[in-house]
């Protein structure tokens, strides 16, 4: 945990944005696997974590805005528990790890918002994404499930995302301590790559690798060689000679922040001509977006600038035609790239996005693009200093897409078709890397960064 004056000072602030009011968050329970005692790894709610640090399940915080009170609830342990669980903390010490003076049980919290809400007052909440949630908010504030979200506080989810948006100095080195077990897991992978090898064998390094780094993943780790579908969770396949392998994989450390990198390799350790040009064209657009960012520009634009790059390189190559600008303008580089060129990150992986992409990627001056492919881009609005971005463009060859453009006739004035049919069988190339912006500009989050120019991969696989 940060220390308890850290805690303090963001409750503080968050209700100064919030000006009246009861802020409840909930931290998450444990969630059953098969059996109430057999439960997944558990993992904190963001933004119970933000304001409260807290780690463990059982939590809920209540912030008075009114009378200027902070208070935990949680139920202290029964001699039961503690044979099974060993010695544990009580709530009230918990509580002022975090800053809280106050603490009281689950049946006290029921009694305190019952009576805020007899006296009219508003308890803000941000969407639940949990089902025991769910129904914890439907019990305490006596809203049926199916209508929470009509009652969901907007003010809060504005006032937690211009907070968590906005990295901090202490969060910004969490970040750079877990994009260092990132490039492990890449470069380890790197080194392991080889024919004959199962994706499994390298998606469970992964996972090692993340678990010594004291959290876990901060997803499901994407080792595909099948990396024109986007989120390939299979581990089936055998690595074979000739064909590129997209891992997309990241950490999370043990305070919950994340990292989120993507390299795809060539299984036998040696791109073939084919799938260096396409390389680098995903490199050139990875670079563009590295240099267009910053405070001020839109997401959206930098994105637009990225897939100009795309367009440019796949119209020398001859797979796309006519004008690259028009083409981009037209949508038609998305058959290429259905994807946004990143999102923001810090405790989640997508950062916030439990709260709503439209609160946490656009604002009133940016708006989501209706359009096939700039329509999936999660963050568009203008960054400023202290967003943390990835940087993920991408070039899929994903066959069922192309035979309907091509059947339909979309955007055929800029696609060469009949010249996509050999690549079928390429698979896609993504390459992702973190940015934190600055001032004046960006930079990377990790301090070394894995292999990323075709050259530097091979020599790392070659190790
Ligand atoms: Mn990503």
């Amino acid at each position: 945990m940060f220390t308890p004056e850290i805690y303090t000072a963001r409750r503080n602030a968050l209700r100064k944005k919030i000006k009246s009011g009861v802020i409840l968050l909930p931290g998450n329970n444990d969630s059953p696997i098969n059996y109430p005692a057999n439960a997944y790894g558990f993992r904190q709610d963001s933004n119970f974590l933000y304001y409260f640090g807290l780690p463990q399940p059982g939590f809920v915080g209540v912030i008075d805005v009114d009378r200027d009170t902070d208070c935990l609830y949680a139920n202290d342990w029964t001699m039961d528990d503690l044979i099974w669980m060993g010695p544990q903390p009580t709530v009230r010490e918990q509580a002022a790890l975090a800053g809280v003076k106050s603490a009281g049980n689950l049946l006290e919290l029921a009694g305190t918002l019952g009576s805020a809400i007899k006296k009219g007052r508003k308890i803000h909440f941000v969407p639940p994404y949990r089902g025991e949630i769910k129904l914890q908010l439907s019990s305490l504030l006596g809203i049926t499930v199916e209508r929470l979200k009509d009652h969901v506080s907007r003010d809060l989810i504005r006032a937690i995302v211009s907070m968590r948006e906005i990295k901090q100095p202490e969060e910004i080195a969490q970040l750079e301590e877990v994009a260092m077990t990132g490039y492990k897991m890449h470069t380890t992978a790197m080194g392991l790559c080889r024919e004959g090898l199962g994706e499994l064998d390298i998606a469970v390094e992964l996972d090692k690798i993340a678990a010594h780094g004291g959290g876990r993943t901060s997803f499901r780790s994407i080792v595909s060689q099948h990396g024109e579908t986007l989120h390939n969770l299979s581990y089936s396949g055998r690595l074979e000679n000739g064909r590129l392998l997209l891992i997309d994989a990241g950490a999370e450390n043990a305070m919950g922040y994340a990292s989120d990198h993507t390299r795809t390799l060539p299984v036998s350790g040696r791109f073939t001509p084919k799938q260096r040009e396409i390389y680098d064209i995903v490199l050139a657009a990875n670079a563009r977006g590295q240099e267009l960012a910053k405070p001020g520009a839109t997401y959206q634009s930098v994105h637009t600038e990225a897939m100009k790059v795309i367009a440019k390189g796949l119209t020398s190559l001859g797979l796309m035609k006519g004008d690259p600008e028009e083409a981009v303008a037209a949508g038609a580089a998305a058959l290429f790239m259905p994807h946004g060129l990143g999102h923001q990150m810090g405790l989640d992986v997508h950062d916030m996005e439990g709260l709503g992409e439209k609160y946490v990627g656009y604002d009133d001056a940016t708006t989501r693009s209706t359009q096939f492919g700039l329509g999936a881009l999660r963050m568009g609005k203008a960054l400023k200093p202290g967003h943390v971005v990835t940087v993920e463009p991408g070039i899929y060859f994903i066959p069922a897409l192309i035979e309907k453009w091509e059947r339909e006739h979309i955007n055929s004035a800029f696609i060469n078709f009949p010249k996509l049919h050999a690549y079928f069988d390429f698979g896609g190339i993504r390459l992702e890397d973190d940015i934190l912006i600055t001032p004046k500009g960006n930079r990377l989050i990790s301090k070394h960064r894995a292999p990323i120019t075709p050259d530097d991969v091979e020599t790392a696989m070659a190790k």
